[in-house]
This record gives C-alpha cells, structure tokens and sequence, in this order.
C-alpha cells in the first residue's frame, strides 16, 4: 500500500491554508533504495505552485504571523518539537524508507529534529538589537528584523535535520518560509509541515512544494519575492542558486560538499579515535556533507591505524533501512551509479578492507559495499573529490606541517578533526586548519543543534544551527533618532 505521511496525501503540497494538488497536476515516482519499489507517488510541483507559495508567504508577513511577537512565535516552535515527539515513530519510518537510512539513525534524526524546535522555541526572544554610543542629542539602536520570504531548498540525505536548522532558524526569527524537498525524499518535510500546521503556524508562514530541482528548484531561488535563499546539496546546483539570486540581490546561505580530514597524531588515543574514524565516513552511507573521507594519519602510528579500520570494515553490513544494520543502501540507483564510478577510479590503490552487501538485500536495492584504501598521493581524485558514499582513503603524513598541507590541500573547507593529547598542538590544529568547524578529540561533536554549522572555500558560506542561524535569517537595521 502506498505510504500516507500522517495520512496526507503524498501527491500534494501544502499552499497557504490547503493541501493541493500542483497546478499542472503532474507528479513523480518515490523509489525505495532499499528495493527499488515505488513507495508512493509525489507532486512535481512547477513555477506556478511556487507562484503560489510565495504569494502565500507574502500574505502570512502582512496578516498575523508578520504581527507575531518573538514569545508567540517561540511558543509554536515549541509545540512542533513537542509534536515531532509525539510522532518520532512514524517520522522514524519515514525517513528510514524514504531515505534508506537504518531505522536507528533515522531516529537520531528524528530526535535532532526535535531539539532543533526546542532550541529556537527557546532562542525566539532572546534575539536583540543594540545602543551605540554617539554623538550629543542622539539615540542609535538596531532592529534586527526578518528578511520576509525565504526559500529553502534541500536535499534528501537528512531532509529532518536540515528542515530543523534552516525552517527552524527562519520561523524563529518571523519569516515565512517555502520549503522546497529533493524529489528523491521528502516525505518528512511533508510530515513535518502538517505538525507545524497542527501547531499553529498560521497558513502561508510555511509552505512546501515538492519537486523537480529545475523546475520547482529554480523558479523558487529566481523568484522576485524571496529576500534569502537557503541551500543545501550540490557545488553546481549552489552555484546556479548563487546565480539566480545574485539577479535579485538577495542573500543566499550555501551548506555544500566536503572532503573533511580526521587528522591522527602519534599520540593520539587511538581506542577513542577509532569508533570516530569509521562512523564519520560511513554514517548515512556515507552520503552526508561532514562525512570524514579522508584519514590523516602520522607515519608512526599508519600501520596500527591501517590494521585495525581495516578490521573493523570487514565487520561492517550493508542492507535495507529497516533491517537497521551498520550501513543502509544508496539514496537512488543515480547515487550508486556515481559511487561506483569513483570505486572505479579508485583501481589503482590499495584496497584494505570492504564490509559486506547482506545475503539477503533486495537485488533492486542501490547498495555498495563500505570501502577502504590506503592512497599515498593526496592529489588522487578518492583524495580530493567529494564521492558521497561509504568510502574512505588513509592517506599517511610525515609531521605537523605535512598533515597540514594534505588536510587543507582540496578545494573544500567544512569540516576537519585532530586527534592529538598535546594541548598545544591542539590549539595550533584549530588554527591552522582550514575548515568551518575543527573537532579536537571527536568528530562533530554529537551533532548538537547548538554549533554554529557552514564551510569555506567550495563548501559554501553563511552558518545554519545554533544562535548564529539568526543573524543570517535577519537582516539589520540602524535607527539613529536626533532628540537634541
Ligand atoms: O544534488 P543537488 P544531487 C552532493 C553529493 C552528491 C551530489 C549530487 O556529492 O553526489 O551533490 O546530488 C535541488 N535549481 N550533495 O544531484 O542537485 C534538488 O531538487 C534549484 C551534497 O541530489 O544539489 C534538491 O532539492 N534547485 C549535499 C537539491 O537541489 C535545484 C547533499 C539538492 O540537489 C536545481 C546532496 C536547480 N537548478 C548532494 N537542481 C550536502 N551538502 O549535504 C537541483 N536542485
């Protein structure tokens, strides 16, 4: 039987007060990743239902969710969360089959999603301007004021989490938002949309079109009536996002790819280390823009490091999402198709350890086997391009400044680790290192809504989570009144 989110009708998007039928009436098939089957028919929503959805927002900001105060919107926010609670089973299942995550990191999604809402709720009126100083018989002060209509296009890989940092940030601060979900999963943004309406989030302050990234996609980041666009996905999807709303002059937030190193010093506790080494690059199939795909790893300590990831991949099992096993398959057959491509390339390394497709996955599933190499030549395309699958390189360094080079030398910048006891190495790591986030002695730090969240370089620019998410969701005006 075709899935029913909270019992809505998936080939729907939610306009204003209504869920509806896209304009053209046009929809896509859902596949499953973990078989192949079609879990259910979605709308391709287009540039007219996007039409729609801006107008929608646009009437939201001048009807009551404009007037809103901080404390009332903060209130809604925390209502969502409490929902989302309520509903952690079904928006677990959800995401595990829509996605092919194993059911318990689905539910580790569920839970972020959840916290999200609790920290904005929170945030809501403790977001304030300031006094300046100035001359004789003047008061100057800031507002911080929300931008109006924001797009926020995603991606499939943690549509929850990512619906919680950027909607979440976005609703916190008063704008009202059109969310736009990949065509290859978006049945939690679904889910999640039709708790926040049981919530009270007045009609249009959130709206959802699924669809096509060059249809629905485009027409919301070229839209005239969106003031920021939210982007997560792609370097060439964020670079025509870039485009189209640099012809608005609007802001636009990239969260993009990574290459993210786990550098290992010689002193490093290599029984905490491990557990890290291997989960942050398989975690989601490794389909995840903080994925650690490269392990830095000193000369002294390379072969104990190659010996035992080596070990613990041979351990690893891939099958279907709801079979909850260490590795879940592919989003799509296009994933899988990309990622072998790069397992291909990888052909001239030395291939250390692969974990194990189950006996007893779906032959239509997109799965591909975990996957470790040694590779002694950073510059190697396993070394510098993102695959976004369940692969991992070990690439060893001579000293300090070696790993430093290697670790800054891809055109990415989000995330990176190091795991060292010396505290003034670990001081001189974060500095050095060039990434948007430094983890020293862990890896991502258990994905607390609370940090700050972006990239440098090709990863993007602008911050999602935690209180920085703000800013970015306001735009700032100065008042300067003369009194004499
Ligand atoms: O991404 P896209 P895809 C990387 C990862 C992966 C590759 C391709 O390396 O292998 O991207 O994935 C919408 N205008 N990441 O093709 O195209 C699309 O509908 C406006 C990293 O899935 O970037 C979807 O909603 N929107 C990553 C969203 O953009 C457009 C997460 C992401 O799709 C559009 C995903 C257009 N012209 C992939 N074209 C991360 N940073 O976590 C597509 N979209």
């Amino acid at each position: 039987m075709p899935i029913r989110p909270l019992g809505l009708d998936p080939e729907t998007c939610l306009i204003g007060a209504h869920w509806q039928a896209p304009a053209a009436g046009h929809s896509l098939p859902l596949i499953n990743p973990s078989d192949g089957t079609t879990l259910c028919n979605i709308a391709a929503g287009d540039a007219d239902d996007i039409d729609a959805a801006v107008a929608a927002a646009q009437a939201a900001i001048q009807g009551d969710w404009g007037r809103s105060t901080a404390a009332e919107r903060g209130r809604v926010l925390a209502r969502i969360g409490q929902l989302v609670t309520a509903h952690a089973d079904e928006m677990a299942e959800l995401e595990a089959r829509d996605v092919g995550k194993p059911l318990k990191q689905a539910r580790a999604d569920v839970t972020a999603l959840a916290r999200y809402m609790e920290f904005y709720a929170g945030a809501a009126d403790k977001l304030h301007g300031e006094t300046i100083p100035y001359l004789d018989g003047y008061t100057v002060y800031t507002l911080r004021e929300p931008h109006g209509v924001t797009g926020h296009i995603i991606p499939w890989n943690y549509p929850m989490q990512i619906i919680g940092r950027s909607v979440g940030a976005a609703l916190c601060t008063g704008n009202a938002c059109v969310l736009k979900p990949a065509e290859e999963a978006c049945l939690t943004a679904l889910a999640f949309a039709e708790l926040a309406r049981r919530a009270g989030v007045p009609a249009g302050a959130l709206n959802v079109v699924p669809g096509r990234g060059a249809e629905a996609g485009a027409a919301l980041s070229a839209h005239p009536g969106v003031q920021h666009v939210s982007f997560t996905g792609s370097v060439a999807t964020g670079r025509l996002i870039q485009a189209s709303a640099a012809r608005n002059v609007v802001p636009v937030t990239l969260e993009l790819g990574g290459k993210s190193p786990q550098v290992v010093f010689d002193d490093a506790d290599l029984e905490a280390a491990l557990p890290f080494l291997v989960n942050a690059g398989i975690q989601n199939a490794g389909q995840t823009c903080s994925a650690s795909s490269r392990i830095l790893v000193h000369e002294g300590l390379y072969s104990q490091v190659v010996d035992q990831m080596a070990e613990k991949y041979r351990a690893l099992r891939a099958g279907p999402a709801m079979d909850d096993l260490d590795v879940g398959p592919l989003v799509s057959a296009r994933q899988k198709e990309i990622v072998t491509g790069f397992l291909s390339k990888g052909a001239d390394l030395e291939m250390l350890a692969q974990g194990q497709i189950d006996p007893g996955a779906p032959e239509g599933g997109a799965y591909v086997a975990p996957t470790l190499f040694a590779c002694s030549d950073p510059a190697h395309t396993l070394a510098q391009d993102e695959v976004f699958g369940p692969v991992q390189v070990i690439i060893p360094f001579r000293d300090e400044g070696h790993a430093v080079e290697i670790a800054n030398g891809t055109d990415f910048g989000l995330v990176a680790a190091c795991w060292t006891r010396d505290g003034s190495r670990q001081l001189r790591m974060a500095k050095r290192l060039r990434a948007g986030q430094v983890f020293l002695n862990n890896y991502g730090a258990g994905g607390g809504v609370e940090l700050p969240f972006g990239g440098t370089g090709l990863s993007g620019h602008g911050r999602e989570k935690g209180f920085e998410a703000l800013y970015g969701f306001t735009t700032l005006k100065t008042v300067a009144a003369f009194h004499g």
